[in-house]
This record gives C-alpha cells, sequence and structure tokens, in this order.
C-alpha cells in the first residue's frame, strides 16, 4: 500500500546550527504538505528504540549518542510518491556524496552528523510516523 507519506527528522546538528526555517521552506517548496509537526528531543532509550534496524552496526552508539544530544523537529509530509522523492530531495546519506541542492549537501555537517532524516519505505514512514505523534496529530 502506498500512503504519499514520510516522515522526516531535522536532525540536532541542523536545529542547533539555526537551519530549521531553511530546510521546512526547502521541503514546502518542494511541493510537501506538512501534516505533523513538532520540536521535541528524543531520550535515549527512544533513539536506541527508533534505530534499532542498525543496532548491530559500529555506527549505532555515536548514532544513539547524537540522535538524543539535542532538539529535533519530527514531521509528517504529504505528496505523491512521497517516500521516494523526499529521499531525492535529502540526497545521499555521506554529504560528501549528496548532490547538489539537496538538503543534505547543503546542511549536513558530517556522515553522522546529516541534517535530516527520511523513512527509506511506505511501511517505515508508517511506523516511523506512529512513533512520534498520537492519531489525533496526524492531520
Ligand atoms: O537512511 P539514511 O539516514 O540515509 O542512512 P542509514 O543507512 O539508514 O543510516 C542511518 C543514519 O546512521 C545515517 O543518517 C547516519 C548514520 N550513519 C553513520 O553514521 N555511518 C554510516 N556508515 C552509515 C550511517
Ligand atoms: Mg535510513
Amino acid at each position: 500500500m502506498t500512503t504519499n507519506r514520510t516522515f522526516t527528522m531535522i536532525k540536532p546538528d541542523a536545529v542547533a546550527n539555526g537551519h530549521i526555517g531553511n530546510i521546512l521552506a526547502m521541503i514546502t517548496n518542494a511541493g510537501f504538505k506538512i501534516v505533523s509537526l513538532k520540536l521535541t528531543q528524543l531520550t535515549v532509550a527512544d533513539a536506541k528504540a527508533f534505530y534499532a534496524v542498525h543496532a548491530e552496526r559500529p555506527f549505532y552508539g555515536e548514532l544513539v549518542k547524537f540522535m538524543s544530544s539535542g532538539p529535533i523537529v519530527a514531521a509528517i509530509l504529504e505528496k505523491e510518491n512521497a517516500v521516494a522523492d523526499f529521499r531525492t530531495l535529502i540526497g545521499a546519506t555521506n554529504p560528501a556524496e549528496a548532490a547538489e541542492g539537496t538538503i543534505r549537501k547543503l546542511y549536513a555537517t558530517s556522515m553522522g552528523e546529516n541534517a535530516v532524516h527520511g523513512s527509506d519505505s511506505d511501511e517505515n514512514a508508517m511506523i516511523e510516523s506512529n512513533f512520534h505523534f498520537a492519531g489525533r496529530e496526524q492531520f
């Protein structure tokens, strides 16, 4: 089932560096509608659970530490073909490899601190959205 929705986080590096407004503008200018939005912070336990799929990877500890280190913006976005189009808008995981004009190219600090998250499938978009937002917060 395709939901035409994806889930994103503006990560602690981009929030700390003052990029919330510019990143949200890029997202809406690219045709995404914001259907849920909040400034929040993950606990260590939240970050471990959110990234549980990466638990065996060598970068997991750093990832959990970073993602719980400061406030993030969580959002659910709606657009036709949302998951794939949003991955295109954010660019490659490693900002050094991200295409010109992508959010990570413009705003990421490093591979680990790469400014934004984007869901990788419709199924994960739904799981991640429900992790962060109650049903009554999803418009
Ligand atoms: O989906 P995406 O965020 O582009 O990458 P993932 O492979 O899902 O990894 C999640 C997250 O982990 C990534 O955004 C940065 C970090 N990471 C890392 O620090 N080092 C790696 N070699 C791979 C990923
Ligand atoms: Mg991923």
